[in-house]
C-alpha cells in the first residue's frame, strides 16, 4: 500500500513542482521558488489511501466504528500539514497512522508476573487473578501458561476449579495440575464456584503460595444467573485482578461481549489467546479501543509455555497492511 502511495505522491509532488518552473520565471526565481515551496497536503491526496487502509483493517477485523474513527483522526492530523517531498508525506503519513493506532492499544505499565512479585514483597496475601471469558477461548489453557510463568519466577500457585458447571473441565485442570507440579483445589461438579475459590485462597493464605489463579466457566454475558455467579466469586475472594480471555479468531462479536462484561462485572485487562493460528486478530485492537482496558499477554500456542507479553508495537506491525 505504502509503495502505491509514494508514487501517488510523488506524481503529486512533481504536479506541484511544475506549477512552479513556469517559463517566465527566471532561473534565480526559479531556484528560490523551489526551495521555499512546499507541498500541502490536501483531503483529496489522501482519499485513496484511507481507503485502502479502511480496507485493510476491516479486511483483519478491526470494527467498523473503529476504522471510521481511525480515519477520521489520521484525516485531521494530515489535511493542511506542509510536506517537502514525497518521501516526507509517505513517512509522516506512515507515522500518524501508526500513532493513531497506539493511541488505541492499551499495553499495561506491569505485566502480571511483575504486579504478582510486587504484591507478594509488599504483603503476606496471595495475588488472586480471576479468569473470565466464553467457553472455548482458552481460559484453562491459559491458567496453565500463567502458572508456568509465575513458577519459573520461584512464585507458588495454587489452582481453583471453579469451573464446576461444564464436563471434564476439573479433570483437565487437574491434568495441568499434575503437569506443572502444582497445587489444585476442587470439589464436585454442581458445588458453588465461590466455595471453592475461598478454599483455594484459604490453601494458597496457610500454605504460603504466591498467587491463586482461578478457573471458571465459559458463559455468555446475557446468561443472568451465571453473571450472577462472577459476581459472587468476586465478593468472596476479592480477585486482584480479573481477566477476560478471547480468542484472536473472534472478530467482532467479542467486542460487544467484552464490554457487556466489563459493564457487569468490571474487568481489569485480557490475554489474546490462539495468536498463532490464522487469526487475524483486529478484534484485539476494537475491545480495546472499546473497553479501554490493557492487553496483558496473547497466547501463542497449546503448550504451557505458549504465553508471550503483548506489545503495541508488535502487534500494529502484525495489523498494518503492506503495499
Ligand atoms: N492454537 C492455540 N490453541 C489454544 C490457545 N489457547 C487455547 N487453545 C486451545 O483452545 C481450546 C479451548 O481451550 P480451553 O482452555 O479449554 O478453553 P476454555 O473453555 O476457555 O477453558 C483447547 O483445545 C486449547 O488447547 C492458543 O493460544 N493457541
Ligand atoms: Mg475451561
Amino acid at each position: 500500500m505504502f509503495n502505491k502511495l509514494k508514487q501517488k505522491l510523488q506524481n503529486f509532488v512533481e504536479e506541484e513542482k511544475k506549477v512552479e518552473i513556469k517559463p517566465k520565471a527566471s532561473l534565480e526565481t526559479k531556484i528560490k521558488k523551489k526551495v521555499k515551496r512546499k507541498a500541502q497536503i490536501k483531503e483529496k491526496d489522501i482519499t485513496e489511501l484511507l481507503e485502502n487502509l479502511e480496507l485493510s483493517l476491516l479486511s483483519v477485523d478491526v470494527s467498523l466504528e473503529l476504522t471510521e474513527k481511525l480515519k477520521e483522526n489520521i484525516k485531521q492530523e494530515l489535511v493542511g500539514k506542509e510536506v517537502k517531498a514525497a518521501e516526507d508525506l509517505a513517512e509522516i503519513t506512515l507515522k500518524t497512522i501508526k500513532e493513531t493506532l497506539t493511541q488505541e492499544l492499551i499495553q499495561p505499565k506491569n505485566y502480571l508476573v511483575e504486579e504478582v512479585k510486587e504484591k507478594n514483597e509488599e504483603t503476606e496475601e496471595p495475588y488472586v487473578i480471576l479468569f473470565v471469558g466464553p467457553n472455548g477461548h482458552g481460559k484453562t489453557t491459559t491458567i496453565a501458561k500463567v502458572s508456568h510463568m509465575l513458577q519459573k519466577e520461584g512464585t507458588g500457585t495454587v489452582l481453583a476449579a471453579a469451573d464446576t458447571f461444564r464436563a471434564a473441565s476439573i479433570e483437565q485442570l487437574e491434568k495441568w495440575a499434575q503437569k506443572l507440579d502444582t497445587k489444585l483445589i476442587k470439589q464436585g461438579y454442581g458445588a458453588d464456584p465461590a466455595a471453592v475459590c475461598y478454599d483455594a485462597k484459604k490453601h494458597a493464605q496457610s500454605s504460603n503460595k504466591g498467587a491463586v489463579l482461578i478457573d471458571t466457566a465459559g458463559r455468555s454475558e446475557l446468561d443472568k444467573n451465571l453473571m450472577n455467579q462472577l459476581e459472587k466469586i468476586k465478593k468472596v475472594v476479592q480477585p486482584d485482578k480479573t481477566i477476560y480471555i478471547t480468542e484472536a479468531v473472534a472478530g467482532n462479536a467479542a467486542v460487544h461481549q467484552a464490554n457487556e462484561f466489563n459493564k457487569k462485572i468490571g474487568l481489569d485487562g485480557f490475554i489474546m489467546t490462539k495468536v498463532d493460528t490464522d487469526a487475524k486478530g483486529g478484534c484485539i485492537l476494537s475491545i480495546s479501543s472499546k473497553v479501554k482496558k490493557p492487553i496483558y499477554y496473547i497466547g501463542t500456542g497449546q503448550n504451557p509455555e505458549d504465553l508471550k507479553k503483548f506489545e503495541k508495537q508488535w502487534f500494529i506491525e502484525k495489523i498494518l497492511p503492506r503495499n
